[in-house]
């Protein structure tokens, strides 16, 4: 299942970035976005991720957002999570980038996660700023409003058109350069800025390996990619590390 020169680039490499998708968090239950099963199979993106559609229609976009914290606060890490928090122990550097907003890999254990895309646990007052937990907040159908302004308050996610936080972006950016092996896990990989990660932890000389259910506009570009569920392969992958680790120490 791994090829001989990916254990001997984990072997010698120093850091290891991975960036992560939905896929990563399917197996928890979280739906994806694309694909059959995915979200916008059903919903329309512009019609929810998106800061116009939101002032257009903020009951309509908070009762898919009340919908999926539910959902999310509801789900546990699988073992692809756990297997990341894992391997961040066994590399010098290690950092786990996502697209993410459910929290999980934090939950599983890992310690440094850069989130591209915010948190669905965190919410904010468009007005003021105030910053908002989901427990402050009467999850109900309706948009909540902040009680120092009376401004909307909306989750503390990144929609389409604008801009990912400046400082997890920028820590991303330089893990991704500095990577020797870069892991692009469960995403469709067509989502940018996020998506131009891989292409510049290649750029900089990183080995670059995919995990996927199916072929993404990355697979060709990967020097590896193994299809199939990121629960099953990155629990594997971490039993050879473990070995590898163990024989070497036995040398
Ligand atoms: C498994 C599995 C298992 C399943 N195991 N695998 C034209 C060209 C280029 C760029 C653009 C363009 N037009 C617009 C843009 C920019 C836009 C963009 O990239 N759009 C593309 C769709 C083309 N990007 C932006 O707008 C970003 N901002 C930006 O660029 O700012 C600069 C700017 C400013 C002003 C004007 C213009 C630009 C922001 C992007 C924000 C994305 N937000 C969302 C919603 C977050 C909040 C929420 O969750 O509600 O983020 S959209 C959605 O997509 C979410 C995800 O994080 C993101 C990526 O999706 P992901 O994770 O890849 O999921 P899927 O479903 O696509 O794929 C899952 C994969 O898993 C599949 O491949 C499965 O096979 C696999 N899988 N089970 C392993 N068990
Ligand atoms: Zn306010």
């Amino acid at each position: 299942m791994f090829s001989g020169k990916l254990l001997e680039k984990l072997s010698s490499a120093t850091a290891v970035v991975v960036l992560t998708g939905a896929g990563t968090s399917a197996e928890s239950g979280v739906p994806t976005f694309r694909g059959n099963e995915g979200l916008w199979k059903k919903f329309k993106p512009d019609e929810l991720a998106d800061f116009d559609a939101f002032i257009k229609n903020p009951d309509l976009v908070w009762e898919w957002y009340a919908y999926r914290k539910k959902l999310i606060a509801d789900v546990r890490p699988n073992p692809a999570h756990y297997a990341l928090a894992e391997m961040e122990k066994l590399f010098q550097e290690f950092a786990v980038i996502t697209q993410n907003i459910d929290n999980l890999h934090r939950r599983a254990g890992s310690a440094r996660v850069y989130e591209l895309h915010g948190n669905i646990e965190r919410n904010y007052c468009i007005k003021c700023g105030r910053w908002y937990r989901n427990d402050e907040l009467t999850l109900a159908t309706s948009a909540p409003r902040c009680v120092d302004c009376q401004g909307l308050i909306r989750p503390d996610v990144v929609w389409f058109g604008e801009l990912l936080p400046a400082e997890q972006w920028e820590l991303a950016d330089r893990a991704s350069r500095n990577a020797d092996v870069f892991f692009s896990i469960g995403t469709s990989a067509i989502v940018y800025p996020a998506a131009s990660l891989p292409l510049r932890a290649k750029e900089s000389g990183a080995y670059i390996v995919e995990i996927n259910a199916e072929t993404t506009p990355l697979s060709d570009i990967a020097h590896e990619s193994l299809i199939g569920k990121a629960g099953e392969i990155l629990p594997r992958l971490v039993d050879v590390l473990r070995k590898q680790r163990t024989d070497e120490n036995q040398k």
